[in-house]
Formats: C-alpha cells, sequence, structure tokens
C-alpha cells in the first residue's frame, strides 16, 4: 500500500444568502476549528489554507421575479470562480468550504474554467436543480444545478424533490440515484455505477459537491434543511473513499454546515467533525488504515 501525496488548497466562503437561515456563513471556521488542516496534514497532504473571502454587503438586493437576494449571490459566485481558478492554477485539489449551496455555481464554474471537462458528483438530499420559475422558495441555494450545464452529472443521496425538479431530472435524462436507489443498490453499487457512468468515455476530473444534509439528521443536526432517512456516516464516507480511489478528485465543496441550527454544542461538534472525516476520507484516508512508504517498525 502506498500513499498518495495530496496537495490540497482550501478556501472558505462565508455566505449565507443563497437561503434564510442566519449562520451557515459560520461553516468554514467551524469546520476549521474541529481540526481541519492539522488532520489533513498528519495524513500526508500537503495544504495551503486561502482563508475566508470577504463578501461585501450589496444594497437595494431586491428579488427579482421572485429569486432572493440575487445580486448578492451573483457577486459572492463570482468570487468564489476566482477564487477556485486560482487555486486550480496553482495545482491544488480544491476545497471550498461554505456557506450555502448557491456558493456551487461559483466553484464550479471556476473549476469548469480549468478544466472544461469535468464531471459533478452531487451529494444531497435535494436536488437544487429548480429554476427561478419552478422554484417554491426563490431560494438560490435550491437553484444552482439549474446554472450549470455539465454534461456528466450523478446524484447520490436524494429523498426531497420538487415536482418542477423530479421533471426537469427526467426530461434531461439526469442520473440520480435516490434513497431508495441507495436502499436497493447498497452504497458499493451505487458508487461502482456513479462511476461508470461519469468515465464511460474518458477520465474525466471530478467535481464532488457535497451537501452535508445528504447524511442523516442523527448523523449531522446542524444543517438548515434537514431531511429524514439519510446517508448512514458509513455510506457518506464510502462515497469519499471511492472518488478518493479513483484518483481524480479535482475539486470538491463541503456546503451547508450551520451551526446556530444546533441543539447543543455537541450537535456542533458533531456535525463539523463529520464534515471534516469527509474531506479526510477525500484524500486518502482509509479506515483499514495506510503506512507511509518509508515506514519502519522502530528499532528497540
Ligand atoms: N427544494 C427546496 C427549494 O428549492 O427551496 C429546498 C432546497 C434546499 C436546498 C438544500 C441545500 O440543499
Ligand atoms: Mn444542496
Ligand atoms: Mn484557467
Ligand atoms: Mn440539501
Amino acid at each position: 500500500f502506498r500513499r498518495d501525496l495530496h496537495s490540497v488548497g482550501i478556501i472558505g466562503a462565508p455566505f449565507c444568502k443563497g437561503q434564510p437561515r442566519a449562520g451557515v456563513q459560520l461553516g468554514p471556521d467551524v469546520i476549521r476549528k474541529a481540526g481541519l488542516v492539522n488532520k489533513l496534514e498528519n495524513q500526508g497532504c500537503m495544504v495551503k489554507d486561502y482563508g475566508n473571502l470577504v463578501f461585501e454587503k450589496v444594497s437595494n438586493d431586491e428579488p427579482i421575479s421572485g429569486t432572493k437576494q440575487p445580486r448578492a449571490v451573483g457577486l459572492a459566485n463570482k468570487q468564489v470562480a476566482d477564487a477556485v481558478q486560482r487555486i486550480k492554477h496553482d495545482g491544488y485539489t480544491c476545497v471550498m468550504l461554505g456557506g450555502d449551496h448557491s456558493l456551487a455555481i461559483g466553484s464550479i464554474h471556476g473549476h469548469a474554467a480549468c478544466r472544461p471537462e469535468l464531471s459533478v458528483v452531487w451529494v444531497d438530499a435535494h436536488a437544487d436543480i429548480n429554476t427561478p420559475l419552478s422554484s417554491p422558495t426563490g431560494n438560490i441555494h435550491g437553484q444552482p444545478m439549474s446554472y450549470l450545464i455539465p454534461e456528466d452529472v450523478v446524484y447520490i443521496g436524494l429523498r426531497d424533490v420538487d415536482p418542477g425538479e423530479h421533471y426537469i431530472l427526467k426530461y434531461l435524462g439526469i442520473k440520480i440515484f435516490s434513497m431508495t436507489d441507495v436502499d436497493r443498490l447498497g452504497i458499493a453499487k451505487v458508487m461502482e455505477q456513479t462511476c461508470d457512468h461519469i468515465f464511460s468515455k474518458i477520465k474525466k476530473p471530478v467535481h464532488l459537491s457535497y451537501d452535508i444534509d445528504a447524511l442523516d439528521p442523527l448523523v449531522t443536526p446542524a444543517t438548515g434543511t434537514p431531511v429524514i432517512g439519510g446517508l448512514s456516516y458509513r455510506e457518506g464516507i464510502y462515497i469519499t473513499e471511492h472518488v478518493c480511489q479513483t484518483g481524480l478528485l479535482s475539486a470538491l465543496d463541503v456546503v451547508e454546515v450551520n451551526p446556530n441550527l444546533a441543539k447543543s454544542e455537541e450537535e456542533v461538534n458533531r456535525t463539523a467533525n463529520v464534515a471534516v472525516d469527509l474531506v479526510l476520507g477525500c484524500f486518502g484516508r482509509m479506515r483499514e488504515g495506510s503506512h507511509p512508504d518509508d515506514y519502519k517498525i522502530p528499532d528497540p
């Protein structure tokens, strides 16, 4: 066994205006406080933390035909896209810590500017593919996929999909693994078929967009739109291990951690620790254990 060398560039995006609940802008710092950088380094990664983006206040951000805070979301995503492009140019696998899931617009856009052939694995309870017209809420975190049209997309973990979204998914023939599919196939087959789908023609860089609400609320309670019946901790981690083993992970989003919605400090820590474990799984952590190439048993 050898450990691959992963270089990881982290960008924090403390942004909440793609949805109505305050607190999700604290996600990046809560995840860092759970030891993200140290733990990545301890497993042999080269880490550069680019810090947090600073988002200016946008005044007169009135809704546009029901879509809420469109200018703030647009500007923030421009900044995210620029940051992700820079991190890709610097040669890192990019980790974007949200913030709400509207930030995937900029993260995937910036990533695609550098890797036009990328594929997307979207792990979420929700499909986030409402258009401004189909959206029942006007919240842009329920819409990011509708602004992005990558060719190869796979969804995993769906269990709360609006009628308009379901129509769009079927109309476009997008590959989905709902929780029903996870139940039927098991997570190992789901990941095998996910990779068959995105790598059917050529090996493409993978953008993994991981919404923490894909996991069951018992596992990650501190989030804005929890939905019962989600992925177990083991299924959630298995996804990251499998994506890591492809060697093609190019960018990762970890979004929707909202410490203000936890019922206790323990719930905040539980959610943040799981978020960190997901990142670790993406960058070589294996539950069977591992050792460096040059490992030697210590002399007596
Ligand atoms: N489908 C609902 C909407 O469009 O408002 C709920 C979306 C929740 C989005 C969460 C973060 O993934
Ligand atoms: Mn989402
Ligand atoms: Mn570029
Ligand atoms: Mn979600």
